[in-house]
């Protein structure tokens, strides 16, 4: 057992470039706190469960260190010896690798990830960030809106294009593709790709308004990097990755090509639940969204609080604000979390979504602020005066909100935006 407590040192003070997590620790029975933070430090670092032969002084000297323990929160310190600059599966399969499995443990969560100057400066961040979104999509201070046409499997090229068509003439700025649609036999992604985008260049030609798709190019990675090219050759300027499914090497290689290609990375959760959703185990979303501004997705998913998926309110600020600002030690919310100096990273656009209609987006807005993406599916398609009204009703609200007029009084006069209200309700901002 002693193995495991020299990687406890409350004396430690960390050094400049340690990374630190934030565990929260449940010890098994008969398992005491401090040998079972010792137990997660070994684990994640250079030790094992038993005493070595091999350990000299200098690796010695490697070993992470739990530091810090208050009630059930644990923090350990990692000398950045222990990693490989800018491979972030390296990173998982330390601090989020076989320390799940340990029977030492009744419950273990990764709740947060510090990184020093020297590991952020490793990675690439994201290439275009809030500022640039915004540039390239021309809209200076609204929310940005998206819709994902649904159903969100079965539509073949010629019915998606239609939909698409539609939702970007009433008003919306960006067709998204859904997390589990990539080419199927009733879509291919070149065909279904080529086709929406010139069906954009048409209605941008019309209107006047800057329109964009994300092209979910999730799928195996040398596929998935011609698809990326594809889009790039088709004149898009989105790509869209499942990243938890297509994994952190793939999100990297992604995030790589697109430097090449000038493309922005719109970055889906799909699958995050499995391991964040437990309060007693897994890991955080405010851990996995610190990666996602790490790596360099431009916008990414961070729930709504009101919507039809997990996520409370606490949880959903701490994740905006931990993708689009620096941190400020004045923000605090329940979630437990670090401090994170981002040396100049550009922010990630936050995208609310998951169950958003229009009688929503006030509370949205007013939780959020404006600089985010609204992504509003079932929201828009199932307005009963149809997808072009279902997509104006949708801008209606944030026209509404933006000018700072109440949305029942909007929807007297905007009858897609009262069909919305009508069919789905209101909710009123906290
Ligand atoms: C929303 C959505 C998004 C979820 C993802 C869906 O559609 O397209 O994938 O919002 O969850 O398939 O459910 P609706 P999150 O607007 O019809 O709900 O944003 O929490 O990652
Ligand atoms: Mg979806």
């Amino acid at each position: 057992m002693s193995q495991y407590l020299d990687f406890v040192d409350f004396k430690y003070k960390p050094g400049n470039n340690d990374i630190i997590c934030l565990f929260r620790i449940e010890p098994a029975p008969g398992i005491s706190k401090r040998e079972a933070m010792g137990r997660v430090a070994a684990e994640s670092s250079n030790g094992t469960w038993t005493e070595l032969t091999t350990l000299t002084e200098r690796i010695r000297k490697m070993r992470a260190r739990a530091f810090s323990a208050s009630g059930e929160f644990v923090k350990i310190a990692y000398p950045i010896e222990l990693f490989e600059l800018g491979n972030a599966p390296q990173l998982m399969s330390s601090v989020a690798g076989n320390i799940f499995g340990m029977k030492a443990l009744d419950g273990l969560r990764l709740e947060d990830i510090e990184f020093s100057r020297k590991y952020i400066s490793s990675f690439k961040g994201p290439q275009f960030g809030v500022k640039g979104i915004r540039k390239f999509m021309k809209i200076k201070k609204r929310p940005i809106t998206a819709t994902v046409p649904k159903p969100k499997l079965g539509m073949n090229t010629n019915e998606y294009c239609k939909v698409a068509e539609k939702i970007w003439r009433g008003g919306v700025d960006i067709v998204k593709m859904d997390e589990n649609m990539t080419s199927q036999n009733f879509a291919d992604f070149y065909k279904t790709t080529r086709a929406v985008l010139k069906v954009r260049d048409k209605v941008e030609r019309d209107t006047g308004e800057r329109k964009a798709f994300l092209a979910n190019v999730t799928c195996e990675t040398k596929e998935m990097l011609r698809r990326a090219k594809f889009v790039h050759g088709q004149g898009g300027e989105f790509v869209m990755i499942d990243f938890l499914t297509a994994g952190f090497a793939a999100f990297q290689t992604l995030r790589n090509e697109c430097e090449d290609l000038g493309l922005a990375i719109h970055v889906h959760r799909a699958f995050h639940s499995a391991f964040t959703r437990n309060k007693e185990h897994g890991m955080s979303m405010l851990a996995l969204s610190k990666l996602v501004r790490l790596i360099g997705g431009d916008t990414l998913h961070i729930g709504t609080a009101v919507g039809k998926l997990v996520g409370a309110r606490d949880e959903v600020l701490a994740l905006e604000h931990e993708l689009e600002h620096e941190m400020e030690p004045s923000f605090r919310t329940k979630q437990h979390f670090l401090a994170q100096d981002w040396y100049g990273v550009k922010p990630v656009l936050a995208v609310s979504s998951g169950g958003l209609h229009p009688g929503l987006i006030p509370y949205v807005i007013d939780m959020l602020g404006p600089d985010i993406m609204v992504q509003v599916g079932g929201g828009v398609l199932g307005n009963p005066m149809g997808p072009e009204s279902g997509a104006r009703a949708l801008r209606q609200s944030i026209d509404a909100v933006m000018e700072r007029i109440p949305l029942k009084e909007y929807a007297r006069s905007h009858k897609e935006l009262k069909a919305a209200l009508e069919k789905w309700g209101y909710t009123k901002p906290v």
